[in-house]
């Protein structure tokens, strides 16, 4: 019912702005004539519906790159009244155009009463082009009464069930409204309205819809709040664009759920982790005393745990150095095959939930290192810290965040500190490395953002740094070092246990 009497009104705002614009002839000539940019088309352009004279609204549209990403000078919603002149909505701005779509929000601005044509219109290598499809707006027509503070859109994959909400008020007097719902729309106008509408008494202390809930495809969709007030549907200011994504599928994953006793390859169906033999070179692994071994990494049935302790082979030597403890460092780097990884991947999100142990001289780390069989060495072929941990050097709760790349190493490091309780309890190291051209890294910690450089921080610390960062693509390595940056452990006999419950990436950054 609500999609009848909403496209009803649609259809007689159509007709009406068809007689207005009649009697005035050369339609063709006061509305821009669209033209296909390269490769930029709009999914979705959300236009005022319900302005009043004076009032600021604004605007939003959804466009979306054809083949790669395109850059464009800036991105804009043009507004024309029916005489050609022009009323824009502010906040023109350059981005980054992928194809799997960017949502423009224009800056607000207010009308006086009349109607206008809005399209949006995108500057790409100096040319202006205006895009189809081109949206009418009429400020000035019947009010409803009602007007919305706040629309709460959910964060919505595709199939996924979810709600929305609004807050409404009355602006002078209470408004008893037959039927309050949040519509949404497709590019194409299609209905897709979450569900729920019911009638209301609304006052001007305000009043909160709570929608019931729906799926969506994965799409955009104009989403607003519609009132039926007297028979007559109003379509209320503002619009919000809710895009529901394609699910991030999930690249690398190791749960660690393997049999008790197993290695770290357990459960994987395939050799993804080596135990790396850098403690037998000359720098013994940043001149480290440990020495790796397979059987100081075991699953234990739900968990991965790296053992460091003064058991060491003593018969072998730490580089040139007398190893006084065995531990284990797990990478995907095959040294076989002149260290190409089992795995890789530029960009993404990394995460590994981990329990780490306290000591001194303990330096367990989870982090990435680039391929060398590229022929390319460290630190051109980069490295991301996600987590280093340097035992009793800091407080119990800090970790240390760095990346080398470049040439010479940029060594851009800092430190954060865990949201709750120490190192020592379950706690979820991650980055969100969106590899795109105006892209960033995202340091998090439970969920929490601690650090983000962005690509221009990046450029502005050494020149061509992000370009560097996006063409090497990163392996993991997990483990637990003894001395080193972390210092010299205490002498004596010492176990000390690091666990990790999962390693996983997945395709895309999720912030
Ligand atoms: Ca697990």
């Amino acid at each position: 019912m609500t999609r009848q009497a909403l496209s009803r009104r649609l259809l007689s705002l159509l007709a009406g702005l068809a007689l207005l614009l009649v009697p005035l002839g050369t339609s063709l000539a006061l509305a821009p004539t669209a033209s296909a940019a390269p490769g930029i088309v709009v999914d979705l352009l959300t236009v005022p519906t319900s302005a009043q004279p004076g009032q600021s609204v604004g605007a939003s549209a959804r466009v979306r790159s054809t083949s790669g990403t395109v850059n464009v000078q800036a991105v804009t919603i043009a507004v024309r009244n029916t005489s050609g002149a022009q009323f824009d909505f502010p906040g023109a701005t350059s981005a980054a155009v992928p194809t799997t779509g960017y949502t423009f929000t224009a800056g607000s601005r207010t009308f006086a009463a009349g109607t206008y044509d809005a399209f949006v219109a995108v500057q790409i290598s100096g040319t202006w082009y205006n895009l189809d499809p081109h949206r009418s707006f009429t400020v000035g027509g019947a009010s409803s009464g009602v007007v919305v503070d706040s629309l709460t859109l959910p964060t919505a994959a595709p199939g996924q069930s979810v709600t929305a909400s609004a807050k409404l008020h009355a602006t002078s007097t209470t408004v008893a409204v037959q039927a309050v719902t949040i519509a949404a729309r497709n590019g194409s106008g299609a209905a897709f309205d979450f569900p729920g509408a019911k009638s209301a008494s609304i006052p001007t202390s305000g009043y909160t819809f709570t929608s019931a809930a729906r799926t969506f495809d994965a799409g955009s969709y104009d989403v607003f709040v519609a009132v039926q007030v007297n028979g007559t549907w109003f379509n209320l200011d503002p619009h919000r664009i809710l895009t529901t994504t394609a699910s991030n599928p999930v690249t690398f994953s190791q749960e660690f759920n393997g049999n008790a006793g197993g290695n770290a390859n357990s459960g994987l169906g395939r050799t993804v982790w080596f135990t790396d033999p850098c403690w037998k070179n000359a720098d013994s692994c940043n001149n480290t005393t440990v020495q790796y071994r397979d059987d100081h990494a075991v699953q234990d049935g739900s968990n991965l745990v790296i053992t460091a302790d003064t058991k060491p082979d003593t018969s072998q030597k730490c580089g040139p150095n007398v190893c006084t403890h065995a531990s284990a460092r797990l990478t995907m780097r095959d040294w076989s095959k002149q260290g190409a990884p089992t795995f890789e991947q530029a960009g993404g999100h990394w995460e590994a939930r981990m329990q780490l142990p306290l000591g001194q001289g303990l330096w367990p780390a989870f982090w990435t290192i680039g391929n060398p069989s590229t022929g390319q060495e460290w630190p051109t072929i980069g490295e991301i810290d996600i987590m280093e941990n340097i035992g009793t050097k800091d407080a119990a709760n800090v970790v240390h965040q760095t990346i080398h790349y470049g040439s010479p190493d940029v060594n851009w490091g800092t430190s954060a500190t865990v949201p709750s309780g120490d190192v020592s309890g379950w706690h979820t190291y991650a980055i969100d490395w969106d590899n795109s051209t105006n892209g960033h890294i995202t340091w998090s910690i439970d969920d929490q953002p601690v650090r983000t450089i962005t690509a221009a921080q990046a450029n502005a610390k050494q020149a061509g740094l992000w370009s560097a960062i996006q063409s090497h693509p990163q392996s993991i390595i997990v483990d637990l070092a003894v001395g080193g940056w972390a210092g010299p452990p205490p002498s004596g006999a010492m176990s000390k246990q690091m666990k990790v419950d999962y390693i996983r990436v997945y395709k895309n950054a999720m912030r």
